[in-house]
């Protein structure tokens, strides 16, 4: 059987990599997707329900089957309950991994989590000014324990809004009030979307789309928030840095060690472990030139915007670092893990490690980390690494990494124009940057890998639109080499010489997918100093290759921010008719932004032009007739 490798990813490496996994008889996440084919029609459409136990049920499309379930749930309930389950689901991942660093913070408030400390005591005083904390003359300690509890309130039952969303626009948040969707509780609005999507509560599609953005905005304006500001407490507020990406950022002649999740709590201290001296002593007994740390997915992103880790690959080719035989121990949190990594590193010497209470996998050794033992534990795992080292056999990195600058937070980014996002302002009225776009998610083996990602960007950065991205897509986009100073050469003339006298690349590294927060700040800074809405900002966001349940999350929040938002796949609401003109156009009379579906990145490229050129005519600014 010959594979179309070039059908799977444009990605050299993913290629490569592929055909090494063909020949080493390595099942990946592609295969399983095809032995899926063809996928349930119902569940695709949404119309299929499995919320109790007088179903499962399921609606006919074509009107000649059933048209409700048991319960006498038409196609527009089932669909809204199980679009809004999906948010909650996202809500709650991203706000755990939120909460999870509160408690980190407040065990360091009480001097229990030896080796964290608080690395930004600015942003630890600005933030917990926004919770009202006095901080003057304060041990930067007692503030964090303050801060730490304030934010356990926020995802609480307690109040009557969330305090961050106050950091929106005021216009925003008028709008929020007005319909009935400002956030009061982060684990409150999950709770309330499961209580709601129960049989017999809510069956009202609008009403529970409504409680679904609502539920969205607690992700975006609060799990999501607090676990970037948290982090930035934490481990630094992320600056330029020069990194790289791709497979090639694996060595042959050091212990490769990678992490791979979302939180960053446990890759910090794998980070710190592998720069001991004592670690480095014990690999060069070992026979290894170095420890080499690099990251996959978010917690590699957490890692690339703060330390300049660099970055092996995205979600879709998680498997494939593993077939390059040339990785001694990977390290993993939670989320976005597939649970086949055990079975495939059990090909090579590749040690596996799960290290959350709350995310296990089969072929792993479960090693968890807690506040109190993680500096001891990262320890011992690189040690554990090292010593696999000698193990190894065979190793193919067949490409070279491509260069990138990460870590541009929105603190970053202001410090860049001057102090003030005011020079952005003026060459976007200048015409010389026509807008700006947020592409972010993930991978999806329905979309070409990296396709969606790198062909979208270039159209939007060649056209004078500045790019900024997070999670996989800012992956993606760093293996296409848009990150280097240089790649002002990929940019249309205004963003070019924008970005050139500024010295930073047309496409910006934000972060990790929690950061997309860090853009809902940026968009409302402009909107702030523009003095209107986020709505009226010829902004957009794109979820080219998108496939998880946070995806949908932040779907969501971002239209509910006011930000014309382009997904690839379609979700799972073609079911109902009514769902998909209010999630694709009816929304704009409610939060002035909607969804569009594009699957191709050429025409999703067009959309999101015609957009920003309409937004620039309603703001008077000169425009381009597309
Ligand atoms: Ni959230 S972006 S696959 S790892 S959610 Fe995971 Fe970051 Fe998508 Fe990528
Ligand atoms: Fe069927 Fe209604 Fe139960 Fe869903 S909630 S499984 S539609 S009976």
């Amino acid at each position: 059987m010959s594979k179309a490798y070039e059908k799977n990813t444009i990605t050299e490496d993913g290629q490569l990599l592929l055909k090494k996994a063909e020949r080493d008889q390595i099942e990946t996440v592609w295969d399983r997707y095809e032995a899926q084919l063809p996928q349930c029609g119902y569940c695709e459409m949404g119309l299929s329900c499995r919320v109790c136990v007088m179903g499962p049920c399921r609606v006919d499309p074509f009107g000649e089957g059933p048209q409700k379930g048991v319960c006498g749930a038409d196609g527009d309930i089932i669909v809204a309950r199980n679009l809004c389950r999906m948010i909650a689901a996202g809500a709650a991942a991203h706000s755990d991994h939120g909460r999870d660093l509160v408690e980190v913070l407040a065990e360091v408030a009480e001097g229990r989590a030896p080796g964290y400390e608080i690395k930004d005591m600015e942003k630890l005083k600005r933030v917990a000014a926004e919770y009202n904390i006095e901080t003057e003359g304060k041990d930067p300690l007692k503030i964090a324990g303050e801060l730490a509890h304030a934010m356990q309130e926020d995802f609480g039952t307690r109040k009557k809004e969330l305090t961050l969303v106050k950091t929106a626009p005021e216009k925003r948040q008028e709008l929020w009030k007005k319909i009935g969707v400002m956030p009061r509780g982060i684990d409150r609005e999950i709770s309330e979307t499961m209580h709601r999507t129960h049989m017999g509560v809510d069956n009202g599609w609008q009403s529970l789309l409504l409680h679904g953005i609502r539920n969205a905005l607690s992700d975006g304006w609060g799990g999501s928030m607090i676990a970037t500001e948290v982090s930035d407490i934490l481990f630094g507020t992320p600056a330029p840095k020069l990194t790289a990406a791709n497979v090639g950022v694996l060595k042959e002649d050091q212990v490769n060690i990678v992490v791979h999740g979302h939180n960053p709590v446990v890759s910090e201290m794998i980070m710190l472990a592998c720069q001991s001296p004592e670690m480095l002593k014990l690999a060069e007994e070992k026979g290894a030139k170095g420890i080499n740390l690099a990251g996959v997915c978010c917690t590699g992103n957490e890692l690339l915007m703060r330390h300049g880790v660099p970055m092996a690959g995205n979600h879709l080719v998680s498997e494939l670092v593993l077939t390059t035989g040339a990785v001694e121990m990977m390290i993993v949190d939670y989320q976005c893990i597939m649970p086949s990594m055990g079975d495939v590193a059990a090909c090579y010497h590749t040690r596996m490690i799960s290290t959350s209470d709350k995310a296990r996998f089969p072929g792993m050794t479960h090693r968890e980390f807690h506040p109190d033992n993680a500096r001891e534990l990262a320890k011992e795992l690189v040690t554990a690494a090292i010593e696999n080292f000698e193990n190894r056999g065979e190793v193919y990195i067949p490409v070279e990494p491509v260069n990138a600058i990460g870590g541009f937070s929105v603190e970053t980014i202001v410090a860049a124009l001057g102090g003030t996002p005011q020079p952005l302002i003026d060459a976007i009225a200048a015409g010389k940057i026509r807008g700006a776009v947020g592409v972010v998610g993930c991978n999806n083996p329905k979309i070409k890998h990296d396709y969606g990602h790198v062909t979208l960007t270039k159209r939007l950065i060649e056209n004078d639109i500045l790019v900024v991205d997070t999670g996989c897509a800012a992956i993606a986009n760093a293996k296409a080499g848009f990150k280097v100073a240089d790649a002002i050469e990929f940019a249309g003339p205004g963003l070019k010489e924008i970005c050139g006298s500024l010295g930073i690349p047309p496409v910006l590294h934000m972060g990790s997918c929690v950061d997309n927060a860090r853009i809902l700040v940026l968009a409302s800074a402009l909107a702030k100093a523009m003095k209107t809405d986020i709505s009226d900002l010829p902004l957009a966001a794109a979820a080219p290759e998108w496939y998880s349940e946070k995806a949908v999350s932040i779907g969501v929040y971002t239209v509910a921010s006011g930000v014309y938002t382009v997904l690839g796949p379609m979700p799972p609401i073609t079911g109902s008719m009514n769902v998909v003109r209010l999630l694709t156009d009816g929304l704009n009379d409610v939060v002035g932004a909607a969804f569009g579906v594009e699957p191709d990145p050429e025409k999703a490229a067009v959309l999101i032009r015609r957009h920003i050129e309409e937004k620039r005519e309603n703001l008077g600014l000169p425009f381009m007739k597309l």
